[in-house]
């Protein structure tokens, strides 16, 4: 009887330490959802033939750790060296900027990495509103946490980066960056500024973020 006791609290405890340890898709693909009235998101694994990873295949190690940023009072700034500074709230981001997809793959430094399929609008739809002086040629991405990190201008424009709201067909889980991320394509996963807040187009290349004030390369290439 004792043992069958002992037995009955060993499962609870492993079953609530597995739910405490591991983000279940559940948890992931319900949260955001709540926003306005979005239908219900089902997270895609493949697409066009090619197997994706999960928004649940992440590790968490977020400066700060995963933050919610709530859609009230939400807004996207353009700002620095631009004619015209924007500010936009989410839907008006969504409603104004058609979106593309793309399949890309983030190489965390750690040396694990992700291949999804992200959705997000063009940053040089957003830069050509914003009326980007000559003399700009860096882009500092501030974030809810206070993270920073930068892209040069050119990069940009020949990778035409995406600023994603959506990853495998839902939209972005408050954890992978909700309302939106940087996608850039072969840098390293630190240059992904997640729960972006602010662009900030700058003349200084040599500006360094979060990491790269803390020794990580401010080019950040993934080597082939
Ligand atoms: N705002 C913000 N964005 C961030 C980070 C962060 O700490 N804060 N971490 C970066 C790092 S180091 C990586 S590898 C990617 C993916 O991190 P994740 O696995 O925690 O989602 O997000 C990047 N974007
Ligand atoms: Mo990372």
């Amino acid at each position: 009887m004792k043992a069958r006791l002992a037995l009955f609290f060993l499962i609870i405890a492993f079953t609530a330490g597995c739910v405490g340890t591991r983000l279940g898709p559940e948890d992931i693909v319900s949260s955001p959802q709540k926003v306005g009235s979005l239908p219900q998101q089902v997270e895609i694994r493949e697409y066009q033939g090619e197997r994706l990873s999960s928004v649940g295949d992440f590790r968490e190690n977020s400066i700060k750790g995963p933050q919610k940023v709530p859609l009230e009072g939400y807004s996207l700034t353009i700002d620095g060296l631009v004619e015209n500074p924007l500010t936009l709230t989410y839907e008006q981001t969504l409603d104004t900027y058609d979106s593309i997809q793309k399949i890309v793959t983030l190489h965390c430094v750690e040396g694990w990495s992700n291949t999804l399929l992200y959705e997000g609008i063009p940053l040089s739809d957003i830069f050509a509103d914003a009326k980007v002086k000559p003399e700009a040629n860096t882009v500092i991405f501030h974030a809810f946490d206070g993270y920073t990190s930068s892209l040069p201008l050119d990069f940009i424009y020949e990778n035409n980066i995406i600023l994603a709201h959506k990853m495998n067909n839902i939209t972005l889980p408050s954890e992978r960056g909700f309302p939106f991320q940087v996608v850039a394509e072969d840098k390293y996963g630190y240059k992904w500024v997640k729960w972006v807040v602010k662009i900030e187009l700058s003349d200084n290349p040599d500006y360094k973020g979060y990491w790269e004030s803390r020794g990580y390369s401010n080019n950040a290439d993934v080597r082939a």
